[in-house]
C-alpha cells in the first residue's frame, strides 16, 4: 500500500477529544492522511467546562516542529491553539522560509467561552502568521477580532472574508456556525478574487465543540492530498457535516451535562 500524504498539526491537546490535536487526528484519518502532531498546550476540558490550561514552553513547540519537518514529507501544515504571542513569533521564524501550504485556524476562545490565548496572540497573528498563510479559517467572532479597529458591527460575512484577505494576503474561509438563522450552515471561501458559498445542511447538535478544528484539519488534509483550495474546502465542509450528523452522546454520571465529542467524520 502506498504511504499516505502527511499533515503536520500544531495545536493543543483537548482531553475530551472533540477539538484540538485529537480532532485533527480523527479528521485526517477519515480522509486517508497521516497527521503528525506538535503539541502546544494541554487543556483539561469537556464541551461544558475548561478546568485547566497548561501551555508548553515555546522551545518545546519549536523542537517538535523542527524535528518533524526535517524528517517527514509534510505536504500541509495546520495551526490551531498556539497559546501566546511568543509561540507565534517562534513558529513564524521557523516557517517563514517554508513553502509548505499553511492553514491557520486562529483559535482564541474555547466553546465554553474560556480564553485559550494570551492577550498578545491577536497582534502576533496579524503581524507574523497570517501573512505566511495559504488560508485562514476564522469563525465570525474571530474574524472581527482579527480585523481589530477596522471591524464594524454591520459588516456582512462577505465583507469580513474579503477584508481579511485584502488586509493579510491569504484566502479566507469564514465558517458560518455563529451566523444568523438565515445564513447558518453556510461557510464562505474568498480566494483569488472569487467568493464561493459552501452551502450545507444545518445539523442541530447539543454542542459544536470541535467543529472549527475538524474543518481546518480536513482542509489541510485535502490540500496535502493534492486538491485545490476550493475542492479541499468542499470536502472539509462534508467532513464536518458528517461528524455533526453522527455526533456521540452520553450523559455524565452526575446527569448535569451532555458530553458529545464529534465522531470521526467518516462518510460511510
Ligand atoms: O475549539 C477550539 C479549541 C482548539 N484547541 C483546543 C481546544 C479548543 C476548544 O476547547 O481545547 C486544544
Amino acid at each position: 500500500m502506498p504511504s499516505p500524504p502527511v499533515v503536520l498539526s500544531i495545536a493543543g491537546s483537548d482531553s475530551c477529544a472533540g477539538a484540538g490535536i485529537q480532532a485533527d487526528l480523527k479528521a485526517c484519518r477519515s480522509l486517508g492522511v497521516h497527521c503528525l502532531t506538535a503539541v502546544t498546550a494541554v487543556v483539561s476540558e469537556t464541551p461544558a467546562e475548561v478546568s485547566r490550561i497548561e501551555i508548553l514552553p515555546p522551545e518545546v513547540l519549536v523542537d517538535q516542529v523542527r524535528l518533524l519537518l526535517s524528517s517527514y514529507p509534510v505536504s500541509a501544515i495546520k495551526t490551531g491553539m498556539l497559546g501566546t504571542g511568543e509561540h507565534i513569533h517562534a513558529l513564524a521564524d521557523l516557517l517563514k522560509e517554508s513553502s509548505i501550504p499553511l492553514v491557520i485556524d486562529p483559535v482564541m476562545v474555547a466553546t465554553t467561552g474560556d480564553s485559550l490565548a494570551a492577550s498578545d496572540v491577536c497582534a502576533a497573528y496579524q503581524e507574523r502568521l497570517l501573512p505566511l498563510g495559504l488560508v485562514t479559517t476564522p469563525n465570525i467572532p474571530e474574524a472581527h477580532e482579527l480585523l481589530g479597529a477596522s471591524s464594524e458591527a454591520n459588516m456582512t460575512n462577505e465583507d469580513l472574508a474579503m477584508e481579511l484577505t485584502e488586509r493579510f494576503g491569504m484566502a479566507t474561509l469564514l465558517t458560518g456556525g455563529h451566523a444568523t438563522a438565515k445564513e447558518r450552515g453556510c461557510d464562505l471561501l474568498y480566494s483569488e478574487g472569487q467568493m464561493h458559498r459552501l452551502e450545507g445542511e444545518w445539523i442541530d447538535c447539543p454542542s459544536s465543540h470541535g467543529t472549527g478544528c475538524t474543518f481546518s484539519a480536513a482542509l489541510a488534509a485535502g490540500i496535502a492530498s493534492g486538491l485545490g483550495l476550493v475542492d479541499a474546502a468542499k470536502q472539509a465542509k462534508i467532513c464536518v457535516t458528517e461528524a455533526l450528523r453522527h455526533h456521540y452522546f452520553w450523559t455524565d454520571p452526575k446527569e448535569l451535562l451532555a458530553l458529545n465529542p464529534l465522531s470521526p467524520c467518516d462518510k460511510d
